[in-house]
């Protein structure tokens, strides 16, 4: 019988080595490798118990059964590992359960290590002959109990993995977990057996079994094509795409996401893992979506003090198994829309005084100018030349003329309300329209301008620059009922401060 179950293990261990070996070279995802690792690690152990069994001194039998506690140890987190990696539900699970899970049997493997120096593990080793071979006789001690129940902690958690996954499967792809359910309940059988030691002699039921889980595994590899390239390579293209993704049944409850979506609601201070559509949509700014129209929608929000912008699209997805569910895609345009920002601004803004170019002032003032007509409200406009320009420039040099532009520049800026439209129109010549301003109000605007600017001295790097300004004031009439004619008129009152002395206003 012994012969028997020898030439078992050893077809076995080749089945197994096969296993890993293939799994190993069927690709580069975590999925195979944890795979391939697991069916060397389930090798060590039979592989060990095998050569155990061959053994014909006490030392021999030690030293195997050393050997194959690396298997008896790391097989189960791994099995467990396999079942989470699978569809990605590791990042469910916190870092802190798979420290403790890959923990345990490290401490297993120094106990074992440290056999001849305690008798947690065994407390007492002895030989018994069974058809002409020795069998190891162990006496088991409180520590294998621990070990017992880690183990059937583990497989436990596996087999709650798989029914979970059989349970949200569609209908066509169930038999899968079914069959790496019964997979997973096989080493009880003999972790049962150990336990209760079947047929009192003390053979190790668990590695006589593990081939067994490795066969179903190995045939439901090929069946089912566990390894899945081609979908394992979507999982991957969603899991590590630089869009958030998120899957919703049509529940609207989220039943997937990948990292990146993760990241978006971590950063939004969500739990991602516990929320719905509705939690999303309650955010401030996010947009009403409405799943049955494929639309594209703009999010805008502040992460982090930051200003993020982004493209939201849903998608219907709908599988042959009357699965239906939504994809949210979720693209982070920020970049995009800051540069468009800045062009924006390089076409609207006068590079050197930062304030509104011609052509954008003319646009703006337009469309304020139609509105104070239909309104019947009051509004006004101020044409201003810097006073003696040239000579300016011919003492101090262009350099500090552009300082004093832009300096002039920021005063007016300062000076008027944000609803005022201020521009540089060109040269050293600005403008500024007013909506809701009467003429008298705008003089008065005007004047505190003229005296601030009369009063302040720009300071260059080698120099004080004194600068005035003549303006001339218009506002609309029934018969300055344009824009164009608006401008005329100022001009008109700014070439009288001009000719009347200038450092003056004149409407
Ligand atoms: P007025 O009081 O009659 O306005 O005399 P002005 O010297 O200011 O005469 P005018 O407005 O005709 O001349 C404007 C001068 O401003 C001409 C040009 O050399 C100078 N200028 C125009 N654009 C710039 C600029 O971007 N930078 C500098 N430094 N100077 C400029
Ligand atoms: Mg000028
Ligand atoms: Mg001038």
């Amino acid at each position: 019988m012994i012969h028997l179950l020898m030439l078992y293990l050893f077809i076995s261990s080749l089945g197994i080595a096969s296993l890993s070996v293939f799994t190993f070279s069927k690709g580069r995802t975590r999925h195979t490798r944890l795979i391939s690792l697991m069916c060397f690690f389930i090798l060590i152990y039979v592989l060990g118990y095998l050569f155990e069994l061959n053994s014909e001194s006490i030392e021999r039998i030690m030293f195997w059964n050393f050997i194959q506690f690396f298997g008896i140890a790391f097989y189960p987190p791994l099995w467990l590992y396999v079942a989470l990696s699978y569809g990605n539900k590791t990042r469910y699970f916190q870092k802190r359960w798979i420290a403790i899970i890959f923990a345990m049997p490290l401490i297993s493997f120094a106990i074992r290590v440290t056999l001849p120096y305690h008798d947690l593990l065994y407390s007492q080793v002895g030989l018994r002959a069974i058809d002409g071979l020795f069998i190891i006789r162990l006496e088991r001690g409180s520590y294998f109990l621990v070990h017992s129940l880690y183990l059937f902690v583990v497989l436990l958690w596996t087999n709650y993995i798989y029914y979970k996954e059989y349970k949200s499967a569609p209908a066509a792809t169930k038999e899968k977990f079914v069959v790496l359910f019964i997979a997973s309940i096989v080493p009880y059988i003999g972790l049962v057996m150990i336990i209760t030691d079947f047929l009192k002699i003390g053979l190790d039921y668990a590695a006589i079994l593990l081939p067994v889980s490795a066969f179903i595994l190995g045939v439901s590899i090929i069946k089912f094509d566990l390894l899945e390239v081609k979908s394992l390579a979507r999982e991957q293209i969603f899991e590590n795409s630089m869009d958030g993704m998120i899957l919703f049944n049509h529940k609207l409850k989220i039943v997937d996401y990948n990292l990146r979506a993760k990241e978006l609601v971590d950063a939004l201070g969500l739990d991602i893992s516990m929320i719905g559509l509705s939690d999303l949509q309650n955010i401030n700014g996010f947009p009403q979506i409405d799943v049955s129209s494929q639309l594209d929608y703009k999010l805008s929000l502040k992460i982090e003090d930051e200003p993020r912008h982004f493209d939201i699209t849903c998608q219907r997805v709908q599988s042959s198994h009357h699965w239906s569910g939504y994809l949210l895609s979720v693209h982070d345009i920020t970049e995009r829309e800051i540069l468009q920002q800045q062009l924006r601004e390089l076409a609207q803004k006068d590079g050197l005084s930062g304030l509104n170019n011609r052509r954008h002032f003319m646009q703006m003032s337009e469309i304020l100018f139609k509105q104070s007509i239909l309104e019947e409200q009051p509004c006004s406009l101020l044409m201003l030349d810097l006073d003696d320009f040239k000579s300016i420039n011919d003492s101090f040099g262009h350099g500090a003329g552009d300082l004093v532009i832009q300096e002039v520049g920021s005063l007016l800026y300062t000076c008027f309300r944000k609803t005022d439209v201020v521009s540089r129109m060109g040269g050293e010549e600005f403008a500024v329209f007013l909506p809701h301003t009467t003429l008298s109000e705008a003089m008065q605007k005007a004047e505190f301008f003229r005296k601030a600017l009369e009063e302040c001295m720009i300071k260059t790097k080698d120099a004080l620059i004194h600068v005035t300004v003549s303006i001339g004031v218009a506002t609309a009439t029934s018969e300055i009922n344009e824009l164009e004619l608006l401008l005329q008129k100022a001009d008109k009152s700014l070439y009288l401060s001009k000719n009347k002395g200038k450092n003056r206003i004149t409407a």
